[in-house]
């Protein structure tokens, strides 16, 4: 089965998605792209053969030759577009973040729990990424312990133009928030924000952030937040168990030694470093869609890191410890 895939959001990730469902996956043809920049769609419209553009993303999800949508348009606009998915009942894959606060994903949650079925995976591609994979195999195997701490640090070289103050958290940290969940097992109950002196290079922004989590079973997740720190985009963790440790690896793909010095390359951005989670991430999807049956990151899980998240912000602000307290898991997500 070919998927008619309709997309939303045509800037640099809706951008690099259409790429990969029209170059490099299988089963996938996008037959309908919308943004509110309409001359952009337009645009990104003349490299899809007969591909429609839509003024709004709901036109685009009532469209007959859409059979599954794909949003990556700003956080903010995710939960109208999912919503409209949910209630047309189509399979929709929403990047991160579900949507920018709890109680939007809340809504999300019930919508598709009265649906009754499954329809919505959410974007955190790093559950998708062979070196996560192997660090999770890593600390499951037993060879390390059971898992006590993680220290991990989150990277770019720049931030993207819809960035705001909080964005830190709920744009970038929201990676480490739903990892660590699917790393450890174990829901996250606590968060702490603590503020280095800034980095210059971010403006207004409080850049670089220290952020610490708890789990419910009592480990603790450090994450340093870097977000315009120039070199390179840079993601590492490292998992402290009781006998052991266990370290992710970069993809690195050549080290070169000239001139008295060993080099290896620094991704740029996220587009480099997780270009084949990314490509496993929507290929699953696009065979769970001709499968009917949606697998991968679900609504709970966006709702889940949305609450951490909400905390995350709440103890930004306040300088405080701040407790995460979810609402039942609807069984639909058991
Ligand atoms: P971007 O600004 O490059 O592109 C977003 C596009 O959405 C823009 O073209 C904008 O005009 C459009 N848009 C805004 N509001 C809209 C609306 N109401 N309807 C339709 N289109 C609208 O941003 P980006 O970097 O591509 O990020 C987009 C989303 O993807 C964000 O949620 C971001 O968090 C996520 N993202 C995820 C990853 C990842 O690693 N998984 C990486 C980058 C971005
Ligand atoms: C961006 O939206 C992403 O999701 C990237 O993976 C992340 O590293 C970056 O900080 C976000 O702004």
């Amino acid at each position: 089965m070919v998927v008619r895939v309709g997309l939303i959001g045509t800037g640099m990730i809706g951008q690099d998605h259409l790429r990969r469902l029209t170059r490099v996956l299988a089963g996938a043809s996008v037959t309908a792209v919308s943004d509110v920049d309409v001359d952009l769609a337009e645009r990104v419209a003349e490299g899809l053969p007969g591909a429609t553009v839509h003024v709004t993303g709901e036109e685009l999800i009532a469209h007959p030759q859409v059979d599954a949508v794909v949003v990556c348009s700003w956080g903010p606009t995710h939960e109208q577009y999912v919503l409209a998915c949910i209630a047309a009942g189509k399979p929709v894959f929403c990047e991160k973040p579900l949507a920018t606060t709890q109680e939007a994903c809340r809504r999300i949650v019930e919508a598709e729990a009265a649906h009754g079925s499954r329809l919505v995976q959410v974007g955190y591609m790093r559950r998708y990424d062979p070196a996560y994979q192997s660090l999770q195999a890593a600390v499951d195997s037993g060879q390390i312990g059971t898992p006590l701490m993680m220290h991990c640090a989150h990277r770019n070289a720049g931030v993207p133009g819809f960035y705001d103050k909080e964005s830190i958290i709920t744009d970038t940290a929201v990676h480490e928030i739903d990892m660590v969940r699917w790393l450890f097992g174990s829901e996250i109950v606590a968060a702490q924000v603590f503020k280095p002196r800034r980095n210059r290079n971010g403006g207004d922004l409080q850049d670089p952030l220290l952020l610490l989590l708890e789990t419910a079973d009592g480990a603790l997740i450090d994450i340093e937040l870097s977000v315009n720190i120039r070199y390179g985009y840079d993601i590492r963790g490292e998992v402290v168990g009781e006998n052991g440790t266990a370290t992710l690896s970069s993809p690195v793909p050549v080290t070169v030694r000239a001139d008295g010095r060993t080099s290896t390359p620094v991704p740029l951005d996220w587009r480099e470093r997780f270009a084949r989670a990314y490509d496993i991430e929507l290929q699953e999807w696009l065979d769970s869609v001709a499968g009917g049956v949606a697998e991968g990151p679900s609504a709970w899980d966006g709702y889940a890191a949305a609450v951490v998240s909400d905390a995350a912000v709440a103890a930004l602000r306040t300088g405080e410890r701040v407790e995460v307290s979810l609402m039942d898991r609807p069984g639909l997500y058991s």
